[in-house]
């Protein structure tokens, strides 16, 4: 029998049907904790290297630190709102939807992509100098596309399971302005690469492919539960998709975040010593 779920995530379903066994329910639980413990420490290493470039490049640091602080805290309440949905049962022997409590929602995680996904899309044009496009008109376009590709999909992510054809719909929505994003950010690292030394090039080469990769997988947690096959009955839409959806979720955000700041961090230090600013002068 199908619960009464209505727009709510297909989590819940499987919550409210066959249940969570214990290495399901653990490992969302764990994923979602080292996903905000991973923020929080690379919080304290964006701050700590600020100093090691020249000041024009640190605000992409400090874009960085704006980023951990918002998913840190937003993966935390996605961390508790998973454990308050699901609560163990010992005569089933599984983590059932708790009656009293909150659904689980991946929301959280749409309303977090709202602040970050801008400022890791301006983040690049602090740290590369655009030789054709405009600072602002790029801005502005990311802007509009970032924004529109979360809200789309964000209204798409509550018919994942009540009505297939709305999910289609928005998440191609969503993919359409995805694709204006990457077209842009291909455009300008193109154009920043002119400038650029041997090694500064292939930092920004290697950028752009875990820009790539990562921000793929989020439009493939949205699709989980049917990448094994459509309704119900498809090969992923059980505890293994749940889990299989938070992984790719916490490798993505660890990748697009963290990986993608360090990174963006080596290239500005690359280019500080290039221009003269020695940082071991500027210490103590
Ligand atoms: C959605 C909906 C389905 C279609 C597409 C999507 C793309 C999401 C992306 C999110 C990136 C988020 C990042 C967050 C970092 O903090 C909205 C899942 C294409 C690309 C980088």
């Amino acid at each position: 029998m199908t619960p009464q779920l209505g727009n709510a995530n297909f989590e819940n379903y499987i919550g409210a049907t066959d249940g969570y066994s214990e290495m399901a329910y653990q490992m969302v639980a764990h994923l979602l904790t080292l996903g905000y413990a991973v923020m929080f420490a690379a919080l304290i290493y964006f701050i700590l290297t600020l100093r090691y470039v020249a000041p024009r490049f640190r605000m992409s640091n400090i874009l960085s630190v704006v980023v951990m602080v918002s998913a840190g805290l937003l993966l935390y309440s996605q961390s508790e709102n998973w454990k308050s949905s699901f609560v163990y049962d010992a005569d089933a022997g599984v983590y059932l939807l708790n009656a009293g409590g909150d659904l689980f929602n991946n929301g959280y995680r749409y309303l977090n992509w709202l602040i970050d996904v801008p400022m890791l899309l301006f983040q690049m044009l602090f740290v590369i100098t655009l030789t054709k496009s405009s600072f602002s008109s790029v801005r502005n376009q990311f802007w509009f596309s970032g924004v529109g590709m979360i809200v789309t999909g964000y209204i798409g992510q509550y018919y994942e399971v009540s009505n297939l054809t709305a999910f289609f719909v928005w998440g191609a929505i969503s993919t359409v302005f995805f694709f204006h994003v990457l077209y842009l950010m291909n455009k300008i690292i193109k154009e920043g690469k002119e400038g650029l030394e041997e090694s500064g090039k292939k930092v920004l080469s290697t950028i752009w492919i875990i820009f790539l990769i990562s921000w793929f997988l989020y439009p493939g947690a949205y699709l989980m539960p049917y990448l094994g096959g459509l309704g119900e009955d498809g090969l992923l839409f059980n505890e293994s998709g749940v889990v299989g959806r938070q992984m790719t979720y916490t490798a993505a955000d660890i990748i697009s975040k963290v990986i993608y700041g360090v990174l963006l961090g080596v290239l500005a230090q690359k280019i500080s010593t290039k221009e003269g600013y020695d940082y071991t002068k500027q210490l103590g």
